[in-house]
């Protein structure tokens, strides 16, 4: 057994450096373990004076060390002093004293934790145990969110298990550095330094990540290149892998389909060739030698000019089942990405990912699980569910979600995501019938499949603040949190989020979870009300575009999905027009067939319809659509009314750049009403209704508008 008081922690942490005591910049996320109340902080240190654990692996040790870093926090430094007879126990349930208790473990797998009180060895002590170490770690940090939300040692009883396997974040970062739709600095990878030099920013990354559940990370971009499957790179992946195993974090990195031709001399990168199979499994082998235990394979193939299978006239199994068996014998695993849409196809885009999925179903080796985006067309600020959830049963689907905003408003716009995220598991694809939900399609429960996962393309960069403003942060959070339970729900994730981060004060917490809960409405509500789809500007996707119609493929302009007309706005995927909707199980395609039975907020997703449309409000679909546009305006207006009034309660620096991007937001907000606006008038001719503001400029102002060097965009 190691005993260990605070004290000793403490002044050890201070000399690493990488926890040292620092300004309210953001850097400690939700770690902040910031002084509890003189009398709760009493109170916590009088009943738990030390950290023991049981057993020395490095998992266990960074558990025992984030308890102590917490408690030291928590109780303010001042107040460690004492002995050690009351104690939080770290032990894995196969500990021999732990055992005597039996606790309910077998239902916790190789995640799940107990922490409660026990008595050991004659003691009482608070216990976290579980199966594993890293279970043990979840159940530390768990300890730590219900001591920072308010609640107390006394009576605790916390017992979780994770429902999805793979809670990965996939970065989109380029070995130059640079991170595709990244709004919060160059990547926090510095590649350059890597292996020799291991950032301590690597480890505080991992806390964070272990914080919420998360247990995977695909360091580099989709749109990969070959070299980061070379010797030099696979070195770099296994530093970042050694930093991060501790904390139950394993490394996968993104395959680029034609490495073999441009890294192994082969003519041809064709699944079904011999010599292509046998270079990708030489491939694993070498860089399982170097990380034992890495994940696998990320790979977006055929898709937005990335090579694939289908180069080779081989289906999108074929190629994922190749590079299936190159990892298999390390019981590595394939994601392989369902986004596809293709220049020669001249169907819906918004169907392509279905079609050349679905009748693959059934086809893909055991250790590939496909990955879908939430969406079918790609991350919008309100998209329908996927149709191949529920579609492919013989299939295990993740699902992938967008934490980077690349659609809605990059990180200076406040947008918590984690209503988004709720929406879209919670849609019920009806495909075994009602309660056939996406949750239960990607937790696996519906289909029986055990290989399951979610994936987050991460907002992570090496900005003081990590995702680029304090409230990106929650996006983060939100997501590790709904990928452990896809049903937590986004409000009270938000609000033990905000009590994390800012504070745990009702004063707090109550208005920062209301500016939240109603924020990525209000960003649909500005930017594509009603069903409105990608009206972004051209290539880096900021700011509105709606009359873009010149690029090169159909489906690159905005004009392609409104196909607003004199006569009306939407695009008709009923039988009339692309049929999208027969993709959807029968239940729901029926509903979504008629504009009547279809939810108003996907309207314009599914429907062509008049302008004059009378809609549930009794307004026409033109004022519900101006009437939108206002109320998106008006909640930023109300979101920095909400902030002032908290500016007595929030550190000056994480308060002042809230401000100044509620500011930037509600003028980027306008931005977005008046220009949509302007299009719309010079479309249907019609005027604004009584009582609404004219644009600010004319339509001409707004398509000069250009901005060469935003962030985050592929060059
Ligand atoms: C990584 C969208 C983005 C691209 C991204 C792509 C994808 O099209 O704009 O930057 O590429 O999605 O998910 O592969």
């Amino acid at each position: 057994m190691r005993l260990i008081g605070w004290l000793g922690f403490t002044v050890a942490a201070l000399v690493a450096g990488t926890t040292a005591a620092r300004a309210e910049d953001g850097y400690d996320l939700w770690m902040r373990y910031r002084a509890l109340s003189p009398a709760r902080a009493a109170t916590l240190h009088r009943d738990a004076q030390a950290v023991e654990i049981r057993g020395d692996t490095a998992t266990l040790r960074a558990a025992a060390d984030e308890l102590r870093r917490g408690l030291t926090g928590l109780t303010g430094a001042a107040s460690l002093q004492g002995s050690s007879t009351t104690a939080i126990m770290l032990a894995t349930a196969s500990d021999r004293d732990v055992a005597t208790l039996r606790l309910p473990v077998a239902s916790l797998g190789d995640e799940g934790y107990v922490v409660r009180a026990a008595s050991i060895g004659g003691r009482r002590v608070t216990l976290v145990t579980a199966n594993t170490d890293r279970g043990v770690l979840y159940g530390s940090f768990a300890l730590l969110r219900h001591l920072q939300t308010g609640g107390t040692l006394a009576g605790v009883a916390l017992s979780s298990a994770p429902r999805v396997k793979l809670r990965v974040l996939n970065h989109w970062d380029n070995l130059d550095g640079i991170v595709e739709r990244g709004y919060a600095g160059q990547s926090l990878w510095d590649w350059w330094t890597l292996p020799d030099f291991k950032d301590p920013r690597y480890a505080d990354y991992a806390r964070a990540n272990a914080s919420i559940g998360i247990n995977g990370t695909v360091l580099n971009n989709v749109n990969a290149k070959p070299e980061s499957l070379s010797p030099r790179y696979i070195a770099k992946a296994a530093a970042l892998a050694d930093v991060f195993r501790p904390y139950g974090i394993k490394v996968y990195l993104s395959a680029r389909f034609s490495a073999p031709i441009e890294l192994g001399g082969l003519k041809t990168a064709d699944p079904l060739d011999p010599q292509v199979a046998a270079w990708w499994k030489a491939k694993a082998d070498e860089i399982y030698r170097a990380i034992p235990d890495f994940g696998g394979f990320l790979v977006k193939a055929n898709s937005e000019g990335q090579p694939g299978p289908r180069d080779y006239h081989r289906s999108h199994a074929d190629g994922a089942n190749m590079l299936a068996a190159a990892v298999a014998p390390h019981d590595g695993i394939v994601m392989w990405r369902a986004f596809v849409y293709a220049e020669t196809d001249p169907d819906d885009r918004a169907k392509q990912a279905y079609t050349e999925f679905k009748p693959l179903d059934g086809r893909f080796a055991k250790n590939v699980i496909v990955q879908v985006k939430n969406g079918a067309i790609d991350f919008q600020p309100r998209e329908p569910f996927h149709p191949l959830f529920g579609a492919m049963p013989r299939t295990p689907l993740m699902i992938e979600f967008q934490t980077t905003k690349e659609y809605l408003g990059f990180a200076t716009h406040l947008a918590y995501l984690g209503p988004m995220f709720a929406e879209t598991l919670a849609s019920d694809t009806m495909a075994r019938g009602k309660g056939s939900t996406v949750a239960r399609v990607v937790d696996g429960s519906l289909e029986g499949h055990a290989l399951t996962g979610m994936a987050g393309v991460a907002n992570i960069g090496r900005d003081r603040d990590w995702a680029g403003s304090p409230f990106n942060q929650a996006n983060w959070y939100a997501f590790g949190r709904m990928a452990w339970d896809p049903t937590i729900g986004a409000e009270p994730v938000a609000r033990e989020w905000a009590a994390m981060t800012f504070g745990a004060s009702p004063a707090i917490v109550g208005p920062v979870t209301t500016m939240m809960m109603g924020s990525r409405e209000a960003v649909v509500d500005y930017m594509t009300p009603l069903g409105l789809a990608h009206v972004m500007a051209t290539g880096h996707h900021y700011g509105p575009g709606p009359w873009v119609a010149e690029l090169k493929r159909p489906e690159w302009n905005p004009v392609y999905y409104h196909r607003a007309d004199k006569a009306g706005i939407g695009f008709d995927r009923t039988r009339t027009g692309s049929n999208a909707v027969a993709q959807y199980a029968p239940p729901v395609a029926r509903g979504l067939a008629d504009p009547a039975t279809t939810p108003e907020r996907d309207l314009l997703w599914f429907h062509h319809v008049a302008w004059d449309r009378p809609m549930a409000s009794g307004r026409t679909l033109w004022a519900e659509m101006v009437h939108d546009y206002d109320r998106g305006v008006g909640y930023v207006g109300g979101m920095r009314r909400q902030w002032n009034a908290l500016r007595s309660e929030i550190d000056a620096d994480r308060w002042t750049k809230t401000d100044r991007f509620l500011a930037i937001q509600e003028q980027e907000a306008r931005w977005w009403r008046d220009a949509s606006l302007s299009y719309w008038m010079s479309v249907n001719g019609l005027a604004l209704p009584t009582g609404a503001a004219p644009p600010a400029h004319d339509l001409a102002w707004y398509r000069a508008q250009s901005f060469p060097y935003a962030p985050g965009n592929p060059q």
